[in-house]
This record gives C-alpha cells, sequence and structure tokens, in this order.
C-alpha cells in the first residue's frame, strides 16, 4: 500500500494488485480524511479513458474548413503514436508559421492534478513558450473579480492577502467575538486541502469556535453553507452590497464607525458617505431600503450592525460573491465597513476572504517555495482574462475593457488544451459550443473522453498521478509528498511531459524544452534546487532517494508561531508602513478607478442591480435564481466518470425550497428540467428549507451531455449560466447571475 494524492492536496493510501488500482484507504495523518478518493480505482480504469491518440474525422480528412461544425458530433479516427505526433507537431507549426504564435491559445485554465513535475499547465505552458510562445489567460475562475479589486483598495496581490495578511485560524478563535460569514465557510470546500492537517482543520476550527462562545452569522442563500451553530440570515443572492450598504449607514448615522481610523488609515471616505447618506443620488442606503433588496429584514440589520461595532468582529465573504456580476463590490464594500470599524490591524478583526474556500486559508504557515516546474518566457505578450474565451474565440479583433486598459480580442488559429476542462468550467456552454466552432484546430491531452475531449480535433492519452513518478507539494500545507508510480500507463497513455518532448523535438525545440532531462532527472533536479532553497530557510529535508523510502514527511512551518496580525504595522504607524495603494491607505475612493471613466462604476463601492437576480424584470419569466457552488462529491469535475455510474447521482442534486416545490408540484427526488433562454438541463429535486425560498441550487462538475433538444442529460448549470464579465475591471466569471424556472420533466 502506497501513499498517493489526488488534485492538489488530498491524500489517501492506494492498493494495487496486476497493474490495476484496487482500494483506497485514508491518509493516517488525516484527522478527518474525505470521502471523495473511494472512486478512484473506477475512475482510473474506467471505460471513459482516452485508450489511443484519436482525430476528428471530419478534421483528418481536410477540406476547407474541416467540418468544423462537427466538433462535437464527429467521429474520432485512432492512429498510432509516431503518427500522431507528426500530424500534430505539423499542425503547430503551420499555424506558427502562417499565422504567428500569437495565433496559439494555450491558457488552458484547469486545476489539473496533483504532483509538482508533471503539472500539466506548467507543462504546457513550458512547451509553448519553446516553440515561440502563446497567447495566455490571466488570473482564474476562482477569484478572478478580486484579483482586480483588491489591488486598488488594499495595494497588494489578492493571494498575497490570502496568505499573507489575514487573520489565521488560531487568531480567530482567540479573539474574535463576532464571526460575520458572507457567503458562509463550508468545510466541504475545504476538503479539497488539508493544510495544518495533523492538529485541526477547518471543520474542528468552526466547532472550536461556537464552543469557546463566538458568535457565528452566516449571510447566504444556503443554512448548509455554515455549520449548525451559526445564525442564518438568508440573503438574496447577488445582493449583499446592498445589505452591507445598510451595515454602514447604521454605523453612520448611529456615530458607531471609528471615524479616527477612517482619517488616518483610509481615503475617500467622505465622498463615500454622500453616496450612503443618499445626498449624491437621493437614496439614503437605511435598512428599510435594503430590506427590499436583500430579504433581511431591518431590524435584523440593525441588530448585526450595532453588534459589529460592540465587538470584535471579524468579516469573511466567500470567493462565490464576486463569482457574479458585479462581484468586484462586495469585495470592496466588505472592506469599507471593515474600515468603518476600524479594526483592520487588531488581532481578530477586520476582513479575510475565502476562508474554507481551500482547506490552507486560515493556517498559520511559513510560506516555502513552491517547487515549480520554470516555464521559461513567453515571446507572446498577449492575454486575455480567463473568462473571456467565449468573447475571444467569437470576436477576434474587437476591442474589450479590462481593469482600465482597452485590449483587443486576439485571432486563436489554434487552441491547445492540457489540464482543464472548459466544457465543465465555463459559462453558458452552448455559446461556448458555437465559439468552439471558430479555430483551425483545437487539441487536447486528456485522461478521460470529457465533453471537452469529445468536442477537440486531436486527443492524446494523458496518464494519470498514479501511472508516473512524481512529488507533491502544495504551497498551503506542510507535508511533502513522494508519489509513486503504481501502475503502468492504461492503454497507450504517455505523461503530459513526453508528449511535449516528442512535439519539441519534432518542431527544433527539444533540448530547450527537456534540458537533457528525463522525467527521473527532471524531478531530481526540482527537488535539489528545493531543498537548497528551503535550507536556506534553516529547513532540512531528506535526500530525494530518502523521501522515496519515506513516502512523505512533514516539514516544520506549520504551527500558531507563524502566524501574525494582518495590518498590524500599517494600523500602527500608516506613514511608515503605508499600503501599496496611491494614497498608501486603504481607498475607499479610488481615483485610479474613478479615473478609467467607467459610468456604472463610480470611485467608490457602489449597489448596481445586476441583469438578473429576484429583483430584475427577467423574474417575471425565470423567477428562480440558480446558484452553481462546488460540488461536495468530488473536484470540479474529476472522477466524474465513475461517480455518474453509482446509483441515483445522476442527474445532478438540486437543492430546492419545498415551498417552490410545492408551487410546481415537484416531489422530493423528482426530475426535473431546468430551463432558460440560454439552455436547459435536468436535475433531481432534493427538497429542502435550509434553501432560502426562490434560489435552486446545483453543484458544477457534471459532464455536459446534451440529448436531441439540447438538455443536458446530466445536470451541468453551466448550460444555463451567463457568460458576461463581472465588470470591466475585473471580467471575471458570473456564474452566480442567473435565473432559471424549473418544470417536473417527462423523463422523470
Ligand atoms: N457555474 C459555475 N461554474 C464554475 C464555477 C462555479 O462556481 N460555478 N467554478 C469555477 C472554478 S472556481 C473553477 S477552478 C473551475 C474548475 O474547472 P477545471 O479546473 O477545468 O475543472 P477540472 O474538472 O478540475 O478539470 C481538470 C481536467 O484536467 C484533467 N486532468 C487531470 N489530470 C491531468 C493530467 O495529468 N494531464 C492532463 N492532460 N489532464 C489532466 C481532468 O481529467 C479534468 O478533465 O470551474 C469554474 N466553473
Ligand atoms: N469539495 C470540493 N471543494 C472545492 C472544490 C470542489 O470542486 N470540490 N473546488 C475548489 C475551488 S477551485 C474553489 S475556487 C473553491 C470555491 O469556493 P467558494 O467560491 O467559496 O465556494 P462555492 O461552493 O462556489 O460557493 C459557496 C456558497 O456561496 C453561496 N453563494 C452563492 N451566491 C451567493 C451570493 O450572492 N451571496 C452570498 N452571500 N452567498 C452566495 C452559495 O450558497 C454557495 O454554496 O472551492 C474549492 N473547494
Ligand atoms: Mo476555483
Amino acid at each position: 500500500m502506497s501513499p498517493s494524492i489526488l488534485s492538489k492536496c488530498l491524500k489517501f493510501k492506494v492498493t494495487t494488485e496486476n497493474e490495476r488500482i484496487v482500494a483506497v484507504s485514508p491518509f493516517e495523518a488525516d484527522p478527518t480524511p474525505s470521502s471523495i478518493p473511494h472512486v478512484v480505482p473506477a475512475a482510473v480504469h474506467h471505460r471513459s479513458r482516452v485508450a489511443r491518440p484519436s482525430f476528428r474525422r471530419g478534421w483528418l480528412e481536410g477540406g476547407a474548413d474541416r467540418a468544423r461544425h462537427k466538433r462535437g458530433s464527429d467521429e474520432f479516427v485512432e492512429l498510432p503514436w509516431d503518427e500522431a505526433l507528426d500530424i500534430t507537431a505539423a499542425e503547430l507549426d503551420r499555424v506558427r508559421k502562417e499565422h504567428g504564435n500569437d495565433a496559439i491559445f494555450g491558457g488552458s485554465y484547469g486545476w489539473a492534478s496533483a504532483g509538482r513535475f508533471h503539472h500539466a499547465l506548467s507543462q504546457i505552458h513550458r512547451f509553448l513558450n519553446c516553440i515561440g510562445g502563446y497567447v495566455s489567460s490571466y488570473a482564474s475562475y476562482s477569484t478572478g473579480a478580486a484579483q482586480a479589486i483588491i489591488p486598488h483598495v488594499f495595494g497588494m496581490n489578492f493571494l498575497k492577502m490570502t496568505w499573507g495578511e489575514q487573520n489565521s485560524w488560531p487568531m480567530i478563535a482567540k479573539h474574535t467575538e463576532l464571526l460575520v460569514m458572507f457567503g458562509g465557510i463550508n468545510p466541504k470546500n475545504a476538503q479539497v486541502s488539508m493544510g495544518g492537517v495533523t492538529r485541526h482543520e477547518t471543520t474542528n476550527w468552526l466547532k472550536q469556535f461556537s464552543q469557546n462562545g463566538m458568535e457565528l452569522i452566516n449571510i447566504g442563500p444556503q443554512r448548509s453553507d455554515a455549520p449548525s451553530e451559526a445564525e442564518w440570515l438568508a440573503v438574496i443572492p447577488g445582493s449583499d452590497t446592498a445589505l452591507m450598504l445598510a451595515l454602514a449607514y447604521v454605523l453612520e448615522t448611529e456615530a458607531l464607525c471609528d471615524r479616527g481610523f477612517l482619517e488616518t488609515h483610509a481615503v475617500g471616505y467622505p465622498t463615500f458617505r454622500c453616496y450612503l447618506l443618499g445626498e449624491t443620488d437621493g437614496q439614503p442606503k437605511a435598512p428599510e431600503w435594503a430590506s427590499s433588496i436583500c430579504g433581511v429584514t431591518p431590524e435584523a440589520i440593525r441588530d448585526l450592525a450595532r453588534k459589529m461595532a460592540a465587538k470584535r468582529t471579524l468579516i469573511t465573504v466567500a470567493w462565490s460573491l464576486q463569482r457574479a456580476q458585479n462581484g468586484e463590490q462586495p469585495y470592496w464594500m466588505a472592506a469599507t465597513l471593515a474600515a468603518m470599524l476600524g479594526q483592520i490591524g487588531l488581532p481578530g478583526g477586520g476582513v479575510g476572504y475565502g476562508y474554507g474556500a481551500i482547506g490552507g486559508v486560515g493556517v498559520p504557515l511559513k510560506r516555502l517555495d513552491g517547487m515549480t516546474l520554470p516555464q521559461g518566457k513567453n515571446p507572446v505578450s498577449d492575454f486575455i482574462p480567463v473568462a473571456r474565451i467565449s468573447d475571444m474565440l467569437l470576436h477576434p479583433g474587437e476591442n474589450y475593457e479590462f481593469n482600465g486598459a482597452t485590449r483587443t480580442y486576439p485571432d486563436a488559429r489554434l487552441v491547445y488544451w492540457c489540464g482543464g476542462n472548459p466544457f465543465h468550467h465555463h459559462q453558458d456552454l452552448n455559446r461556448l459550443a458555437e465559439a468552439w466552432k471558430r479555430p483551425d484546430t483545437i487539441i487536447v491531452h486528456e485522461p478521460w473522453w470529457t465533453a471537452t475531449a469529445k468536442h477537440s480535433d486531436i486527443v492524446l492519452p494523458a496518464t494519470t498521478p498514479y501511472e508516473r513518478e512524481d512529488i507533491g507539494r502544495a504551497s498551503s500545507d506542510s507535508f511533502l509528498f513522494h508519489m509513486p508510480k503504481l501502475i503502468e500507463p492504461v492503454a497507450d497513455a504517455r505523461d503530459d511531459y513526453d508528449i511535449l518532448a516528442s512535439l519539441a523535438r519534432r518542431l527544433g525545440s527539444g533540448d530547450a524544452f527537456t534540458q537533457g532531462r528525463d522525467a527521473d532527472g527532471w524531478l531530481r533536479h526540482l527537488y535539489d534546487r528545493f531543498r537548497q532553497n528551503v535550507s536556506a530557510e534553516g529547513i532540512e529535508t531528506p535526500s530525494y532517494d530518502e523521501l522515496r523510502d519515506k513516502n512523505w514527511v512533514e516539514l516544520p512551518i506549520a504551527g500558531a508561531e507563524h502566524a501574525n496580525v494582518p495590518f498590524e504595522a500599517f494600523r500602527s504607524d500608516p506613514e511608515k508602513a503605508p499600503l501599496g495603494t496611491p494614497s498608501g491607505k486603504i481607498e475607499i475612493f479610488s481615483d485610479t478607478i474613478d479615473g478609467f471613466g467607467y459610468a456604472e462604476i463610480p470611485g467608490h463601492p457602489v449597489w448596481r442591480e445586476p441583469d438578473e437576480w429576484l429583483g430584475s424584470v427577467e423574474a417575471k419569466r425565470y423567477p428562480l435564481h440558480l446558484v452553481s457552488p462546488q460540488p461536495a462529491d468530488k473536484l470540479h469535475s474529476q472522477l466524474e466518470a465513475a461517480l455518474a455510474d453509482l446509483p441515483n447521482t445522476r442527474p445532478s442534486p438540486m437543492a430546492l425550497h419545498p415551498i417552490d416545490g410545492a408551487a410546481r408540484a415537484i416531489a422530493n427526488g423528482d426530475i426535473v428540467r431546468v430551463f432558460n433562454d440560454r439552455g436547459s438541463c435536468l436535475a433531481r429535486a432534493v427538497l429542502s428549507e435550509n434553501i432560502r425560498e426562490g434560489v435552486a441550487a446545483i453543484p458544477t462538475g457534471a459532464w455536459f451531455d446534451p440529448n436531441e433538444d439540447g438538455t443536458d442529460n446530466q445536470g451541468n448549470p453551466n448550460v444555463l449560466t451567463r457568460d458576461i464579465g463581472t465588470s470591466r475591471i475585473g471580467q471575471g466569471s458570473s456564474a452566480h447571475t442567473t435565473l432559471v424556472e424549473i418544470e417536473r420533466s417527462a423523463a422523470g
């Protein structure tokens, strides 16, 4: 039995017999092991593995447009590796010669699998850099809007703030009296990481908080987003900014805000105050006003604001809130609210983003080198904000705006994906399917026949982590793992590295890509470099061969001694330790954003109605708000092949309030059709009072599989979601801004 790691840092042990994985069991150091890995054996040997290099017939046969309209419905022809690699290299060469490297889109967004060397995205990016470069993608689906807005407000990179300037769990346990969680803190999401594993993890911390007498408030559409001890304010999705404004209004009008802090540590409060009080737009942002928008009573809003001012309060905001139209605003407004409370820089106070989103957030850890495969330099500087993929493909040469700049979409003739599943992760999949017909060629490396693979021209079968040797280390975790090769590659699968090295050789860049190393050579090289770097920090690690013998070691980098009080130096002397903003202070008003001249986005946080929400005209036709959170039973769409085989798993479950069920004669367990103008999918109704009336929730992750009339049989919510940028600032994904209607399905 040997340990292995699934996606980033979910650890478990694997038993093999005759080149097959037959069982998995929990990793001994995990206090609350996840149940996700139980389907690994079935998934690895699943009939949906890509067995051999496969080419779409229409593409292979050639002709004017290589029957691009058939992507997704054509058949595939298998070819031996040598021939497949020759054809693939020739096509890459043709595109770069005829159209230039900026006609290659290699953003290739996705989570891929655990393992530092065989990390698919690092591999593909290194390869594309070696052959002349590619158009890349910027930021992530996880935190696109946050990464754009936080630098304007706090003057620092969002991820740097997440890992370095937020209260740690021990700090919160010790000092926080009131935890106000917008979007909850859901242990289900923290499964995919387990930083600080042997001591505590998210579930245990949350338990400890309420045992300590901390007051927990969960503000969101689902009670289940936070532990049951939390008080639940069932807010209407997309309306948090209005609620936060009303909390700010109470602080301002009841003389509960810290004017001293606002004067010394923030800029722009007076201008924002005019908006808050309605002096600029005639609308005071009073609790009565907010209540009609967000569905929380004025009394509850007043109570909460007074409590927040009276106690050591930490405001937390889930990443989901910024995965919505105007998603920058709740992030900015939460910072403003925290500045008004004046507790930023005090232990256990202020604001923090993304607790529970992944397990490492809040874990006090000494940060170390992440041991990444060097990607080299990209000779092409062009990029798109990651979630603008369909816009790029549909509108080459057209202008768009991004964070103050006017940019132009490139003309992507070739799309290369390795380690991601856009037909799972992107919004409005029917629109993506149209956009996807535009490029000349789409190349995908995949272990499984995902919808993305089925919509491509060239599908090269990749190994899974169990079929190759690697090192596992997450930057949010204290463990270092050797990941042994457990079985031979399934069918004709090859490592991404081998595939790319073979292509690089055919394109004259073999040495640049491999630097003369095979996989073992790279592993030893990357590990030695890591060892040297951490030894300079006084941390000893075993040699590579010792690590292989031991399987894993824990590095002495986790623990309360690594916790710091966020913004402590800035608080004690804002002149000596200024923030990186233009003013050096927290920007409640940003001249930079004001200077963008975006009519819909003033220089301070603002409530703007999303185009789709329960308060919009659209809600007459589509009266339910759909949220699409992360799935509890897996990571995104991974392992889906095997999960979908289990009884009563597909179509996806959909949480719905019993009153909304009754109004449509939908009973628990009924198969329903969920639809709007963009598309439709089937789902399995799960009636529950833990979801707000008027809201439905379908987790992401089902494999897009439309039937003849276009309805997705599996229940992928992205056939319904809206494909617009969060705003001109962040251009992130707006997945949560979606209205739908639901009916009982004939299929049920
Ligand atoms: N509606 C809605 N949509 C969302 C979200 C939402 O909240 N709501 N969330 C968004 C977010 S935050 C994210 S991060 C994305 C996630 O979207 P993705 O990251 O695209 O999802 P995964 O299923 O992890 O895709 C990884 C793919 O890589 C493949 N793979 C695994 N290992 C390897 C390997 O070694 N080599 C190769 N070549 N391939 C490999 C897997 O089989 C899988 O198909 O989804 C986004 N989409
Ligand atoms: N098990 C598991 N865990 C995961 C992942 C996975 O695939 N599986 N994916 C990981 C990844 S890549 C990411 S980015 C993180 C994402 O982490 P998050 O973005 O925090 O998680 P989500 O599950 O998308 O959303 C959390 C909750 O937000 C609530 N919500 C939605 N809209 C609103 C709103 O307008 N207002 C309020 N107040 N609440 C709202 C929903 O009820 C939802 O359940 O999760 C990570 N963790
Ligand atoms: Mo994500």
